[in-house]
Parts: C-alpha cells; structure tokens; sequence
C-alpha cells in the first residue's frame, strides 16, 4: 500500500454498528491536520485562488502562524468577494495531513544537499553515458509564473535538457494549438465581461457548475439586466446543463459533426458575411468546397442531434449581437482536440464573434496558473509566444538574456506522452516530475507505472505524499499555495499576486528555492543571477514579454495592487480588437475538419462509453482535497453513473458495487448511480480517486497535433458484483 493511502485510512474511524459489523469512515474532521478551531484572524493576506483557473481574488486570515480562514476578496474583479466550497476551505489545505517535510532518498530522510547533490550527480551521470536526451522534465500549471520562467530556463539553457513538458499536455494543449492555427498564436481572445455582455453563451463540453463555479454568476448577472442564452454542449445532463436554456446532448464526439451542421446552416441562411470574412481569414475556400459535402440532416445523424436542433442552435449564435463560444475538455480532451478548437474559432470568425465586448472564443482553463507556463515556459514555444524555428525570435532572447543564439533550443522537445514512451523503451532513465501525479491522472495507469518503474532515476517535487512520491527514488518537499510569493495568469489574461501567508511545514523550501538550489549545484547558477527572488524573476519576465502579444511590461506588481489583477496585454480586455491576427499576413486562418470514428469504440464485450472528469467538491488527484474532512465528507467516494435501462438490463440497483473493465485494466469495485444524467450506453467515473482509478480504464490515445489524451471516450463492461 502506498504512503498515500496509508494517510488516508487513518482518517477512517469506527462510526457505528449495522447488525453487529462494525461500520467505518470518514468523519468531518478526521482527515484534517492540526488546525485552530477558532477562526479568529489576526491578520489577512490578500492572494488569489490555488485551484482553478478562474482566478478568484482571497483573503488568508492567519493567527499565531497558522491559515485559520478565508474570504472572498471583495474587491477583486474576478469574483467580487465570492468563493466556492473548495476555495472555501483552502486554509485547510495547508496544515492537513500527508504534506512532505523533509526531503528523501531511498525513502529514508536526508538534508537537502545530499539530496541536490544525489539528484545533480545521478542525472549528470546519465547524461555523460546516454546524452542529454536520456534526462526530461514533467512539471504542472500549479507553480508561480515566476517558477515557471526560473524552470524553463534552467531545464533548458542550464541543464540543456531538451524534453521539458507538463500536465498542462494532458490539459489546454488542444486550446493552445488550436489557437495557434487558427490565430498564428496562443491566447484567449475575450475576457469574463464578453460573458456578462453577450446575448448568447455557449458552454462547449465545460461544465462549468462543478468546475469554474464562480463563472456562473458572472453569466447569470449579467451588465444589461438581461441574462444572455445559455446553450450547453455536453453528452451529460451536468449542473452546467441544468442552468442552461438549452441542453445540445450531442453524442460523444459528435462535436464536429455539430458544428459543421450549424455551420452549414448559418451559410444556407445567409447569415455569415463572407466577403468581410474573406479579408480577415485564408482558407474560406477550402471550408466552403469541405461543407458542400455536409448537410444538417447529415450533422444530425453523425452528433446525435435533431436536425432542428442544429438549425435553431445555429440561428440563435448567427443573429446574436455578441456571443461567447467557451469550451473546456469536452473539447480537448479527444483526439481530434485540436481540430475542433479550430471549428469553433473558425465558427466565431464566421459569425464575427471576436475582438469585440460579449464576443469571444474562449478556452476555459484549467489549474490556476496554466497560462502561466504557456506564456513564461519552455514547452510548447520559447517565453513569450517566441517559436523555435523563427530566427527574428532567435535573436531576439538571445539578445536579451545576453546569450550566444546557439545555447537556444532549435525545436520543442518531446510532449508528456512522447516523454512517457521514451521512458517506456528506455530512451529517457531519469526524471524530474514537479506538482504533478501521473500515477493518478495520465491514462493507462498501468502502462505508466510499468514505465516509471523503469527508470534510474525518479525525482519527484510535490506538497503532498502522492502515488508518485511513492515510486520516487528522491523526493523534494515543496512549499505550496499559501506559503510563497509570487504571479498567476488566469483564463482571461489576468495577472494577480499570489502571497505567503505562512511557512511552509519542516523543511520544505519553495519551488523557486529548490529550482536556485540544483542550478547552483549544477554549475548554472549564473543563468539565475536576476532571478534571486519572484520579484526580479517577475521584473526580468516583464523585461523579456515586452513587445510579444503576452506583453507583462507594463504589469508591475504596483499595478496589479491598485487594480486588483491586471490583464496582459498591458491591461487590454481583448486581443485582435483590430481585427489583425498574429499570422504575417495579418489573417487568420480556417480549416476543413472531417470527425473520425472513437478508435477504442463500443462493441460486444466493451458495450458501454466511458466518459471521465470532475466533481465539485474534489481537485484532481485528492492530493488536497481528499485531505479536508468537509470536503470528503461531501463527495467520500468514487462512483459511476449509469442510465436506468443499462442499469435494468445488467440487474444493478442503485448503490450496487459493480466491477468497471475496459482492454487495459478494471476497477474491482466501484458504487453505481443509476441516473439519466448520463445516456443509455454511456457511464461516467469521476477521475480524482487512486482507489478506484478511472485512468486505470482510460486509453493512451493522443491527438496528433497537440498531444492532448483522449480522456472522455473509450470502451468498457460493467458486471454487478454485490448489492450495497
Ligand atoms: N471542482 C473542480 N474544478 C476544477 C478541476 C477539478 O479537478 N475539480 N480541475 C480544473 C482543471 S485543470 C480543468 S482542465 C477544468 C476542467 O473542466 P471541465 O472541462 O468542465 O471538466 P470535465 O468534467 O473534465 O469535462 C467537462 C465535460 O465534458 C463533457 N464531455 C465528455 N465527452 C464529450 C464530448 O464528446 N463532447 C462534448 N461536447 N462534451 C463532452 C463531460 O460530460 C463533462 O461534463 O476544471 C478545473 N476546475
Ligand atoms: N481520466 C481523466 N484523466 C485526467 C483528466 C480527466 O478529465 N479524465 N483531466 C486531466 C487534466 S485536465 C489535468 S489538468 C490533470 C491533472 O493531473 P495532476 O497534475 O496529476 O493533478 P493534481 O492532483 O493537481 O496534481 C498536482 C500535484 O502538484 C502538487 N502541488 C500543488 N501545488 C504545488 C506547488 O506549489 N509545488 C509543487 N512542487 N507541487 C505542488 C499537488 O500536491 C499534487 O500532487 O489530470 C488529467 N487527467
Ligand atoms: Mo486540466
């Protein structure tokens, strides 16, 4: 048993008696770390949410050194003094249970030098037998932009390592791809205003109730009096689509097929102005010739939609003044990721749906500081939306970080999957895995942990004991949220501070410490001269931003106090206000997209689709919240939905225990929830539990493109194994 689950069980406690056997579980306090009971703050620390990427504006209240509470921000423009269950309670988070104090090799305790040096010393070694490519890094959306900017250059230009990925592949890489395509460069267009001044909003494969909770009021209220249209695309009837005025319950990946059908429409409706099109985006063309071969009969047949649906779903977007096309992982998470974040771009430059208040293609991102790492990173371009092949780019940096050009990577290394298969045939031997746990999130857990258990060297820098921490051969403690200092970008561009309310627990150190502490020992640490502290990370980042569409210059921390959180560009709501895109040509650029089949589909032994995502009251892998007692008393357990004809059909009753198998693993035991949220043939297993591990199901397929899992459509069975 892992250390992970050790720490959960002894939260358990004895609650009762059924028919003399004893009954065992979580009570609302039993998870928690030492935390004051009185709520009494003597202080309050102005920061921003650690969860998601909403980016709600807090309140820390702190007493005698520890977090005892938390408030909304009144005064922060994101959330306006509200927070939701999670943010609720992330004071908890802090002092629970199960944080790292000490750093450790071979599981037994050790200082942090021996521990830097072990670690330096044992990727050196590898890189002075196997080449520098047999080294890579996985890191997270959930460290300080500061972090971010320290880590990608010491991975790249310190260690020279060239496969330097992160979670956020398994996020908002779709999104970022698709923008790319469609715009020339990442970076959401609009910005939570266009939510409140649309006349429409529809919510694409985002569930945003459960998930980006604090968007729902901004929609529901909105500036004019008058709440705009609510469309939720999703094959589950979520909260999302309870709030809706439509629910479009398209099929699993029927997202193409829909929107071809609207698209279709909206031409043989006369309702896209395509010689203002034509200016404005290459490849109209191709789309029009593409579409001739779709008609919405068609559409509806292939996205399980009625016909007359697609056509009032397409009247409604093509008459509205403003509308706001957001998606999440509905979307991204396929592998055909990509391409339908072109189609709903190309759907918002068809109708003009962008550059203009209440109008946007919007990605709703995921953890509170993915931008961040898009923008600061190394990953999927150089700092600053900078390409690797593009020589002006090149110089530029060079130029800026007083560099010789060729010390700059020539290309993007290898995506997280990519990083995993090199693992797995024995390409890359060591690994460094920061704020991140992919025994519990990346698909096919069994394969992954085939492929971590062969490495030579793991390292893995966390908060928490994890599933991963478990298979590390060194561990790193890091401080977290509420502990240090620092930036986060949220879904709309905007920068606010995040600060240290408190120290962090023994001896961990903040990432940004821990990042100068391997630099030193790796002999770069020059590199990180004018990075010494978040602030001068922060003032060298706005230095190396200027002039690049995710311009920070003018962003000073100063600023950011008085406003409350500033957006990037320098302040500006929205991007391509001119109607100028970041292609040369100054035009975007459309794309024929034909939907392929779900590869790993349904058939006689895996007749059921297996769709998979989040619930409420949970964050991810339960590294935090499974710590909270209020928050595990709420949601104690994995469970999986299954519609009342299937459930019928197989003899389940609600509450059964059913086992849940697909080609590549099962879950032995898991609740059933006979409900019509789902569709017949499909079920659904939230993913936040290392007990019953949905990626135990999940399949390895990526979008070719982006790299993205295709996590919300594969193959399972489910047999009955035992009444309740
Ligand atoms: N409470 C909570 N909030 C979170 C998180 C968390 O763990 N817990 N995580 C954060 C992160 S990192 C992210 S990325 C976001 C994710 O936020 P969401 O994307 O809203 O979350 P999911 O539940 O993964 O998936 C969204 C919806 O996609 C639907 N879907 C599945 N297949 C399809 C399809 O083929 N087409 C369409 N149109 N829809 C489909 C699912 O039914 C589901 O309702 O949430 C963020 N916020
Ligand atoms: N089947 C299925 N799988 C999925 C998804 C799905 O919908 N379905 N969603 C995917 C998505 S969108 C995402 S984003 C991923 C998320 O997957 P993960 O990134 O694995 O999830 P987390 O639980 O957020 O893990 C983050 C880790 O970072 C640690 N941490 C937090 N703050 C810090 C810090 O400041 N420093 C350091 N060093 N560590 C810190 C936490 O303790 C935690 O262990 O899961 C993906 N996996
Ligand atoms: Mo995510």
């Amino acid at each position: 048993m892992s250390p992970f689950s050790r720490t959960v069980d002894r939260g358990k406690r004895l609650l009762g008696f059924d028919n003399g056997e004893a009954r065992y579980g979580y009570t609302t306090t039993a998870v928690q770390g030492p935390v004051s009971t009185s709520r009494a703050a003597s202080t309050w620390v102005r920061t921003t949410c650690g969860y998601c990427s909403v980016g709600c504006g807090m309140l820390i209240g702190v007493r005698d050194g520890r977090a005892v509470a938390v408030q909304g921000d009144p005064d922060h423009p994101v959330n306006r003094g509200r927070l939701f269950p999670k943010g609720l309670t992330e004071h908890l988070m802090i002092a629970a249970d199960g944080r790292l104090t000490s750093p450790t090799i071979g599981g037994q305790p050790a200082a942090w030098d021996e521990a830097i040096r072990t670690m330096v010393d044992s990727f050196k070694a590898l890189i002075d037998e196997h080449g520098p490519d047999s080294v890579a890094i996985l890191s997270t959306g959930q460290l300080v932009t500061e972090e971010f900017y320290t880590l990608g250059k010491l991975a790249r230009l310190g260690m020279g390592l060239r496969h330097y990925d992160g979670n956020t592949t398994l996020c908002m890489a779709s999104a970022v791809a698709g923008y790319k395509m469609s715009f020339g460069t990442d970076g959401p267009p609009g910005c939570y205003e266009d939510l409140e001044l649309a006349d429409v909003v529809v919510l694409w494969g985002a569930n945003i109730a459960d998930n980006h909770p604090l968007l729902a009021p901004r929609i529901m209220q909105s500036h004019h009096g008058l709440r705009p249209t609510i469309i939720a695309v999703d094959p589950r009837v979520t909260k999302t689509a309870m709030l809706a005025d439509v629910h479009v319950a398209v099929k699993p990946r029927g997202d193409i097929a829909l929107l071809n059908g609207i698209i279709r429409h909206l031409l043989d409706e006369g309702l896209v102005d395509l010689d203002e099109v034509r200016q404005r985006a290459n490849g109209i063309d191709e789309l029009l010739a593409h579409l001739d071969d779709w008609s919405v009969e068609r559409a509806a047949e292939e996205a399980g939609v009625e016909a007359d649906v697609i056509r009032a779903t397409a009247i409604t977007i093509g008459r509205a003044e403003g509308c706001v096309l957001a998606w999440t992982m509905g979307v991204n998470h396929s592998t055909q990721g990509t391409m339908t974040v072109t189609l709903l771009n190309t759907l918002a430059l068809l109708t003009g749906n962008i550059g203009k208040p209440g109008a946007s293609p919007m990605s709703i991102t995921g953890q509170c500081n993915a931008m961040g790492t898009r923008e600061t990173g190394f990953t999927a371009s150089m700092p600053g939306y900078r390409s690797y092949d593009n020589p002006v780019h090149r110089a530029d940096l060079a130029r800026l970080w007083s560099i010789d050009e060729s010390r700059l990577p020539v290309e993007r290394g290898r995506a997280y999957p990519d990083i995993i298969n090199a693992v797995m045939s024995g390409k890359i031997k060591g690994l460094w895995i920061i704020g991140t746990n992919p025994v519990v999130s990346y698909p096919n857990r069994e394969t992954l942990e085939i492929a971590l258990s062969r490495l030579h060297v793991l390292v893995v820098q966390d908060g928490f004991e994890t599933p991963t921490t478990a298979m590390a051969h060194i561990v790193l403690p890091a401080a977290i949220w509420g502990e240090k200092e620092g930036t986060y970008t949220n879904s709309e561009r905007r920068v606010s501070r995040v600060r240290a309310a408190v120290d962090p627990p023994g001896q961990a150190l903040s990432d940004s410490d821990i990042f100068r502490r391997v630099a030193a020992e790796w002999g770069c640490a020059d590199l990180l001269a004018d990075c010494a502290t978040p602030h001068d990370a922060y003032d060298e980042w706005r230095g190396v931003s200027a002039g690049r569409p995710c311009d920070y210059s003018e962003i000073t921390l100063d600023r950011i106090d008085v406003e409350g959180g500033v957006q990037w560009p320098n302040g500006a709501a929205r991007l391509y206000e001119t109607g100028a895109y970041n292609y040369p040509d100054g035009r975007a650029k459309v794309y024929p997209v034909e939907p392929e089949a779900i590869r790993d589909r349904q058939r006689a032994a895996y007749p059921f689709n297996l769709n998979t995502g989040r619930t409420v009251e949970h964050w991810h892998t339960r590294t935090k919240t499974g710590r909270i007692g209020i928050l595990e008393g709420l949601a104690p357990e994995a469970w999986v939905e299954l519609h009342p004809i299937d459930a019928e059909a197989l003899g389940v009753y609600a509450g059964d225990f059913v086992r849940v198998s697909s080609q590549r693993g099962a879950i032995g035991r898991i609740r059933a929830r006979i409900t019509s949220i789902v569709r017949q043939g499909e079920v659904f297993i939230p993913f936040h539990w290392d007990e019953r591990c949905a990626n135990r199901l999940t399949v390895d397929e990526f979008d070719p493109i982006s790299r993205e899992p295709n996590d919300k459509h594969c193959s399972v069975s489910i047999a009955r194994i035992g009444a309740r």
